[in-house]
């Protein structure tokens, strides 16, 4: 279907084109398609924008990825398929290991996913072939490497199931996770959780990595002052009124209408 870029909510069209090419691809499964539906939900609560409590975690995710000893970045079907060529870049500058971990896992997926990463300058991409478990997880996602997530120290895990966040804080890992669902268990359990659209969230994430590198004392300062609760608490305020806003003005003032 071709969108015509005058439509006022082009850029979220366009992603819901890209996840079902994807999807015929055999990149994204259809549960992908509905956790989607999911994000966009919340997202236009948020006025389809980044809210200033989702920089200040994504400024925070920085810094505890700079100041990682072994970073990790987690990859599945939809983030393959929105965000390939974000996430390289961000592993270039952090530098962070990429591994594909899926949910619904099939091999084949999971080296379908590390070719997609690869055409877009990934390079020694983990997933295939996992040399060690998560503990205390059923499912698939359990499946990871020691160099990749098993062993990570700081791992970014968007668009995540709440049974991994809360694995993977058990295992005292600082986990940072992009959802844009503030009520989901990964925002609730995760030690960073970014609330804001994976796309957005990435460049934000890789934008405050550039600014912060050469700052080893903003790094430190900001891993020191990060306060989740605070931040959770800014975030369902802005929530709180944005609803008041859409109340009042009937939904349009600030909005993008559909
Ligand atoms: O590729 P697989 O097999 O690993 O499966 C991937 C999905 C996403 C299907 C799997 O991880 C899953 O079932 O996830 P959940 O439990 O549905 O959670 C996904 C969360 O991501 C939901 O809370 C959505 O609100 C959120 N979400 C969806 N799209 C976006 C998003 N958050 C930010 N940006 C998005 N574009």
């Amino acid at each position: 279907m071709k969108i015509p870029k005058s439509h006022p909510r082009y850029d979220s069209l366009m992603r819901r084109e890209t996840l079902v090419r994807a999807w015929k691809a055999g990149i994204v499964v259809p549960e992908g398609l509905i956790a989607h539906g999911r994000g966009e939900a919340f997202d236009y609560l948020f006025g389809e924008r980044t809210i200033a409590p989702a920089l200040v975690a994504e400024r925070a995710g920085a810094a505890w990825l700079l100041r990682a000893k072994r970073p990790v970045l987690s990859v599945n079907g939809n983030v393959a398929a929105l965000s390939a060529r974000e996430v390289v870049r961000l592993a270039r500058s952090i530098p962070a290991r990429i591994e594909v971990n899926l949910f619904h896992r099939s091999e084949a997926r999971v080296r379908r996913i590390r070719q997609l990463l690869e055409r877009v300058g990934a390079r020694n991409v983990l997933g295939e072939r996992p040399n060690a478990r998560v503990p205390g997880l059923e499912s698939k996602r359990a499946l990871s490497h020691r160099e990749g997530v098993y062993g990570a120290d700081v791992v970014l895990v968007p668009l995540e199931d709440g049974d991994r966040a809360e694995a993977l804080v058990r295992m005292e890992k600082v986990v940072i996770s992009v959802d844009l669902n503030p009520f989901s268990r990964t925002t609730r359990t995760a030690s960073i959780p970014v609330v804001d659209e994976l796309s957005r969230a990435l460049l934000n994430i890789h934008r405050f990595a550039q600014e912060l590198r050469d700052d080893p004392k903003e790094i430190t300062r900001l891993t020191r002052t990060y306060d989740k609760d605070r931040n959770m608490a800014a975030l369902y305020s802005f929530l709180r009124l944005g609803l008041n806003g859409v109340r009042a003005t009937g939904g349009t003032r600030g909005r993008r209408r559909p």
